[in-house]
């Protein structure tokens, strides 16, 4: 089985396991198992001892082995003998769980989208719990139920969480309002929106949300929270007082993982902590708590920034005050890898520059793609001579920022790079990366890669795995080794802050970053507004616990500027 195949059948095994009604932990592991393969940068099959990945114990392990050698592990067979394999699909319909999905199976004898779908009209009103609205919706979402699942990519995310949330936040009845769940921690892909809001009259403003000209359909409408779905993506609200504000916000925004491992800290403490707020052990009064400061502090834990909160250490960290002091946008002072119009990029030198001048960068390296990426408009040595000369010229035209030329050199398939080294020896910067051959297997990529990094020229790897979310799988390749090479030869990698890419994935980041390994962000824009993507490179790191001392485009121009006389 490949990496992909794998993780859907650990997901599958998860989603069974939840409707079965599982311990949550058995789930999680399950869970994270797929979250490992998916991030992993070459067959699973071919690793020797699976325990190495992130989250992967001893169970887990053997059925990953099973699932990559082909054969059907114990407990996936076990779980297919006991529960009808369509009920993984409905759990995806919107507004409903693995819970809902497990008493439909039960109670009405449902197998499957289509046989929900089929159901007479009030078959589902008849049970308990479910209204007339709640049957409409579900059996509608059973009817038009498309196979196809995509999480939204940040951009998009952002964009319409900031649109909704500007509807909130305007309302009168509105004291403060925030986007939480995944977009708030910033993870890479969004799966539906969450935004809580802090209100003394919650009545009013679920009615006016309800009725906001932006719904397409109403999911669930009551004083305290109101579900819709917009532009075919579902956006929960909930509302409570202001006193209590600090508890839902830090409920809804997550990780579950994250909650449940702070709420094992409480009971320690002899506390329980819920969305409604903190109680003494055993009495069940929860009061509220008004911010998220006060939860960490009652728990003798500093702030954690959102985008730790995964339950990958963040808690034994934050009780020893050893937090990571995380990189921020402003950290950033240049970007290294953008293109231009001599290639494939949509911006000029100059207009390029005037939107990094506004970003505020002190610097801008422009990395077209080399002569044999003919699809790119690479550019032959001649072109690129041409447009060295273009860059030293515009570079002397303003003083608000250092432009500096470079390029985004093909790694070719024998590792051999795209430009001889003479040429490479001219340039300011050099980006190596890969944009064909993808399918030589791990070791031949493994090689060609390490070969690259050899080369004296080669500041940074871009985009090391290839991945393109939703479209894209990583090619194969052993990135620990890369990481080891990397910090043999001083090459950075590069965190590609394009959405899409958002690669090196996190926990690769963190690998590299502990290996002592330095990075670069860079957005590899082809327009001027690309080059605002920073922000989600920046958040990708924050989310590996990135420093800024980590990333070599944090330098201050003058230590830039050194960075690069010195060589590798
Ligand atoms: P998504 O929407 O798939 O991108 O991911 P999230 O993290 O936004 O997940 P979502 O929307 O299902 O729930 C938002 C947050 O609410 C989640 O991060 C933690 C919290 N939460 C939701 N359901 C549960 C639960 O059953 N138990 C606990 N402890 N927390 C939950
Ligand atoms: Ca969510
Ligand atoms: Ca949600
Ligand atoms: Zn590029």
């Amino acid at each position: 089985m490949q990496n992909t195949e794998i993780v859907r059948a650990l997901e599958t095994v998860a989603t069974l396991m939840e409707i079965k009604g599982e311990t949550y932990y058995r789930i999680l592991g399950y869970r994270r198992a797929a979250e490992s393969v998916s991030a992993l940068g070459r067959p699973a099959r071919e690793m020797e001892d699976l325990t190495e990945l992130p989250h992967v114990g001893a169970t887990t392990a053997m059925v990953i082995r099973d699932l990559a050698d082909d054969r059907t592990p114990e407990i996936l067979a076990d779980l297919l003998e006991e529960i009808p394999p369509g009920l993984v699909e409905v759990t995806r319909l919107p507004g409903v769980g693995p819970r809902t999905a497990g008493r439909l199976w039960h109670e009405i004898g449902v197998t499957s989208v289509e046989a929900l779908g089929e159901l007479e009209e009030g078959s589902l009103a008849a049970l308990k719990g479910f209204g007339k609205k709640s049957e409409e919706r579900i059996l509608r979402a059973a009817r038009t139920y498309n196979a196809t699942e995509r999480r939204l990519l940040l951009d998009e995310a952002t964009a319409l969480a900031e649109h909704v949330l500007q509807f909130v936040r305007s309302h009168p009845a509105c004291e403060r309002a925030e986007i939480a769940g995944s977009l708030r921690r910033r993870k890479e892909t969004i799966g539906d929106l969450d935004i809580v809001a802090a209100s003394n009259d919650g009545k009013a403003l679920a009615d006016a949300f309800a009725g906001a000209q932006f719904v397409d359909e109403i999911l669930a409408h009551g004083p305290s929270k109101v579900f819709i779905v917009c532009g075919g993506v579902e956006v929960d609200l909930r509302i409570v007082e202001p006193e209590a504000y600090g508890s839902l916000l830090h409920h809804f925004t997550g990780s579950q993982a994250h909650n449940i491992a702070l709420r094992e800290r409480a009971v320690k403490m002899s506390l329980n902590i819920s969305e409604y707020g903190l109680a003494e052990a055993g009495t069940g009064d929860y009061q509220p708590v008004a911010s998220e400061a006060e939860i960490y502090s009652r728990l003798d834990l500093a702030f954690i920034p959102p985008e730790l909160r995964e339950d990958t250490g963040e808690i034994r960290a934050a009780a020893k005050a050893d937090l990571p002091n995380l990189l921020e946008v402003p950290d950033v002072r240049g970007d290294l890898h953008v293109h231009t119009n001599y290639s494939d990029g949509r911006g000029t030198i100059q207009s390029m520059a005037e939107a990094a001048i506004s970003l505020g960068y002190e610097y801008l390296v422009f990395c077209d793609h080399s002569q044999s990426l003919k699809v790119a408009n690479g550019l032959s040595p001649a072109r690129l001579k041409e447009k060295l000369e273009a860059v030293r010229a515009a570079d002397e035209e303003y003083d608000e920022i250092h432009l500096l030329c470079g390029s985004e050199v093909d790694i070719l398939k024998d590792g051999s790079l795209d430009y001889e080294n003479a040429l490479l020896a001219e340039l300011d910067f050099v980006v190596a990366s890969i944009h064909t051959s993808f399918n030589i297997g791990e070791e031949a990529m493994t090689e060609r890669m390490i070969r690259a990094m050899n080369n004296p020229y080669v500041r940074t790897i871009a985009h090391p795995t290839g991945r393109i979310l939703n479209r894209r799988e990583p090619y194969a390749v052993d990135v620990s080794k890369l990481i080891e090479e990397a910090a043999a030869t001083n090459t950075a990698l590069e965190l590609n802050s394009y959405v899409d890419r958002l690669d090196l994935s996190v926990p690769y980041v963190r690998e590299a970053i502990s290996a002592g390994v330095r990075i670069t962000i860079d957005t590899d824009a082809h327009d001027e507004t690309a080059l605002g993507f920073i922000k989600f490179g920046v958040a990708q790191a924050r989310r590996a616990w990135v420093e800024k001392e980590s990333v070599v485009n944090c330098l201050p121009w003058p230590e830039f500027e050194e960075h690069l006389k010195k060589g590798k």
